[in-house]
């Protein structure tokens, strides 16, 4: 069984590229520099040695795509960019995520892959103005394109028309294509240079801000994302959209929970309130055979993580 995972070195591929690996994938890996110290996690991985080939891929050039989708049976298209501050230029996502996702597609269709599982995100299912406060979506909701516009939510609106084009080639050409659309994912990293989502989370512990929003969090853990995506890919009954989501706290919450399991740390002095948000049901997923851990363990084991590789120091 040969998969292509673009964007290998990722916080979510990395560890699906792990669990592809123990489960005996031969597992082509796309990334923009394959000879970057920021990749060597990959080639320590349990079988890479044998089984895991990197290529230099970038989103943008569709023959270089095309060469590592080459001969896979199935592709993880998980790479798009997550930004950590807001951009000025909205291009900087939406090229990768929606040219990006085209040449992805179009290569699968040409390699005659069997399924394509798309990592989509909660920012395009829920983004849209109004509602009862507290709402609960499912996937058959989608974020306001408009409203993501006229907001600058510009990351929002990147996953939006990307996840979209893909459902609609799909339809069009007759590619098997499931998508994923986790919430924030949180987790203990294998690679060695700090994401967005974890950034959220090491702010938090180190008090970066005096003052944080008591915004609602819908939270994943990046091991259970990543059994998910594995399991709509060889789930043959799995198909359309599938919200990987596991908990639902405030940012209250959060901090109560952090405290109670890291007193010792800085945290956020105050706290504001702010509209209470959306949160999604991942019950679709779950009735397919999604199992996933408590909270408290992926906070443990991401803090423990953070200390280890010295994230928190000073
Ligand atoms: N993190 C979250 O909380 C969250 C929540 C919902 C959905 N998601 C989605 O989950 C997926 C993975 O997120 P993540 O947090 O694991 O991301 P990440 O660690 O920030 O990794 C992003 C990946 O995208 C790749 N990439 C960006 N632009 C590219 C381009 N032009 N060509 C090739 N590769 C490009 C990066 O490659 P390089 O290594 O070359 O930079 C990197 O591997 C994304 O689709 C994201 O939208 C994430
Ligand atoms: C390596 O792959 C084999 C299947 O080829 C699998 O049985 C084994 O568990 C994998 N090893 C590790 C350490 O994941
Ligand atoms: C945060 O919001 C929750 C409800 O969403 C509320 O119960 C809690 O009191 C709020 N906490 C603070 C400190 O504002
Ligand atoms: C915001 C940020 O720093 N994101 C980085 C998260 O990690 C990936 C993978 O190493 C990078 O590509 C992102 O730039």
């Amino acid at each position: 069984m040969r998969v292509c995972v673009t964007g290998a070195g990722g916080f979510a591929a990395s560890w699906l590229v792990k669990l592809l690996l123990s489960k005996g994938f031969i597992v082509h890996g796309t990334v923009r520099d394959p000879s970057a110290e920021k990749y060597a996690h990959l080639k320590r991985l349990d079988n890479a040695t044998q089984n895991l080939i990197l290529f230099k891929a970038d989103l943008l050039d569709y023959v270089s795509i095309a060469s590592a989708v080459a001969g896979c049976e199935g592709v993880f298209h998980v790479a798009s960019p997550v930004p950590s501050f807001v951009v000025p230029n909205p291009e900087v996502l939406l090229e990768p995520a929606v040219t990006g996702t085209k040449n992805v597609l179009k290569a699968s269709l040409e390699a005659k892959v069997k399924r394509v599982v798309m990592v989509s995100s909660v920012s395009a299912i829920y983004m849209k103005p109004g509602g009862p406060k507290g709402e609960v979506v499912d996937e058959s909701c989608w974020s306001d394109e408009l409203y993501c516009r006229t907001t600058k939510n510009w990351y929002c609106l990147s996953k939006t028309v990307a996840e979209r084009q893909a459902l609609d080639f799909a339809s069009k050409n007759g590619l098997d294509v499931v998508t994923v659309c986790p919430s924030l994912i949180f987790g203990p990293m294998l690679q060695s240079t700090i994401n967005a989502s974890n950034l959220v989370l090491i702010n938090l512990v180190k008090g970066t801000r005096e003052t944080v929003e008591n915004t609602t969090r819908n939270i994943v853990d990046v091991r259970d994302l990543a059994a998910a995506l594995l399991l709509v890919y060889e789930n043959k009954e799995a198909s359309g959209r599938y919200i990987a989501n596991s908990h639902i706290r405030n940012t209250h919450d959060l901090i109560g929970l952090l405290k109670f399991l890291f007193p010792n740390y800085i945290y956020p002095k105050s706290i504001v309130e702010v509209e209470e948000g959306k949160v999604v049901s991942s019950k679709k997923l779950q009735l397919l055979g999604w199992k996933f851990r408590p909270l408290e363990e992926t906070l443990k084991d991401a803090i423990n993580y953070y200390q280890n590789a010295h994230l928190l120091d000073e």
